[in-house]
């Protein structure tokens, strides 16, 4: 993805001195461990992250957990809630759901966590949900796109909202997979599609809005396969989708094995765009898919961070941050959460005795939560999914990702 490297470019002061000054919640090797001081700070609250922090989806998560580090060292700075200090609390889900509902069991035992940033894999999510609601812990997902979350399973037909402490800053799959939809029918001209997804609650998701909303336009879904995320060779799956005669193929899943199918399709002769959804928009996934990715697609929620306006501060401080990762997707989109659950903070823990005596009056806060993000207007609906529904189409181009079209869907 488009993104500046992470050197001091521009630095604030204010945030390198921060990250000159040592110590703190995670390991001091990546710039993002102090977390401030504040003047006159006696209580501790904790906003956690829960997020992949190693594997093959760490690139992604951590640039959330730098990003909500990044937005804690600031409001301590400026002393954003008088008489409380921040404190990050990370916690690595290995994007999987049984470490994230470990995740989740061991910040909601903290007494001092009060709201989590988190978490990135919608299947995660699902099992982390159930735990946070039950200690009114607030959770905010920079990342998290499948519908369910908010709205219930039967989101399309009959929407009603599950878990009350349940927020996210991301736009949701009911809008991402249409914007595609219509992308590739009414602007690129492509009537024949190919799908695979990854059986992943998310992977899934995308594939059937996506497919919904292309027929509808009157394209036709001329294959429709899986993978099985853990497999690295796809020539099974690219073997069956080819004889269809396919314009693109529309993946749901990850670029781990978004990028490595690409490759393999375009070895196979199957030279044909292949466009999927955040979840694939990241530089790792162009390593992984080689030269022959040029031309693949990907949507991603809001408009090119490095492009906003109301992003220039975030990225010079990221920046001047020293973090040594990226902010990548959905930094910003964290970035913004965290400042979400900062600003509840201040309503919520202005007469409380303790972090966890706020926990509830913290998820009643978040729904009067509006202010301007950096990504945009930050604001929650009855559901607590974000009012932006802006989505960008991104293109491989000579190496890299780049915008071709930026929209509010309607
Ligand atoms: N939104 C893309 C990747 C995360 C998820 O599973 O929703």
């Amino acid at each position: 993805m488009p993104q500046r490297s992470v050197v001091a470019v521009g630095a604030s002061l204010l945030v390198a001195s921060l990250a000159l000054s040592g110590c703190g919640t995670r390991g001091g090797d990546d710039g993002g461990s102090d977390t401030g001081s504040g003047s006159g700070s006696t209580k501790t609250a904790k906003i956690g992250v829960i997020a992949p922090l190693s594997g093959d989806l760490a690139a992604l998560g951590k640039g959330i957990e730098h990003s909500v580090d990044l937005a804690i060292k600031q409001a301590n700075e400026s002393n954003a809630i008088p008489g409380w200090k921040l404190e990050l609390a990370a916690e690595d889900d290995q994007a999987t759901p049984d470490v994230g509902k470990n995740a989740a069991t061991k910040l909601a035992s903290d007494k001092d966590v009060v709201g989590v940033v988190g978490t990135l894999n919608s299947s995660v999510a699902q099992s982390v949900q159930p735990v946070l609601s039950t200690a009114n812990i607030t959770m905010v997902s920079p990342a998290n796109t499948n519908p369910s979350l908010t709205q219930g399973a039967d989101f399309a037909t009959a929407p009603k909202r599950t878990y009350q402490n349940y927020f996210r800053t991301c736009t949701t799959d009911s809008i991402q997979g249409p914007f595609a939809a219509r992308y590739l029918f009414e602007k690129a001209g492509i009537k024949e599609v190919a799908t695979v997804h990854d059986k992943k609650t998310y992977g899934q998701g995308l594939v059937d809005a996506f497919s919904k909303e292309f027929t509808k336009l009157g394209g036709t879904i001329v294959a429709a396969e899986t993978i099985n995320p853990d497999d690295d060779k796809y020539d099974a799956v690219v073997s069956k989708i080819k004889p269809s005669n396919p314009k693109a193929v529309y993946y749901g899943g990850e670029f781990p094995q978004a990028g490595p199918f690409s490759q393999q399709m375009k070895a196979a002769g199957l030279n044909v765009p292949l466009m999927g959804g955040d979840g694939i928009y990241s530089g790792e996934f162009i390593k992984l898919a080689g030269s022959t990715a040029t031309g693949d697609l990907a949507t991603s929620v809001g408009a090119p961070t490095d492009q906003l306006e109301s992003a220039k501060a975030f990225v010079e401080a990221y920046n001047a941050g020293g973090y040594a990762e990226p902010y990548e997707a959905y930094g910003a989109y964290a970035y913004d959460a965290a400042n979400a659950i900062i600003n509840a903070l201040k309503t919520s823990l202005k007469d409380a005795d303790s972090a966890e005596a706020a926990r509830q009056a913290t998820v009643q806060a978040m729904s009067s939560v509006s202010f301007d993000g950096v990504t945009g207007k930050v604001a929650f609906d009855e559901y607590g999914d974000t009012t932006s529904k802006v989505l960008t189409v991104y293109a491989v181009k000579d190496g890299a990702w780049a915008p071709v079209n930026t929209e509010e869907f309607k």
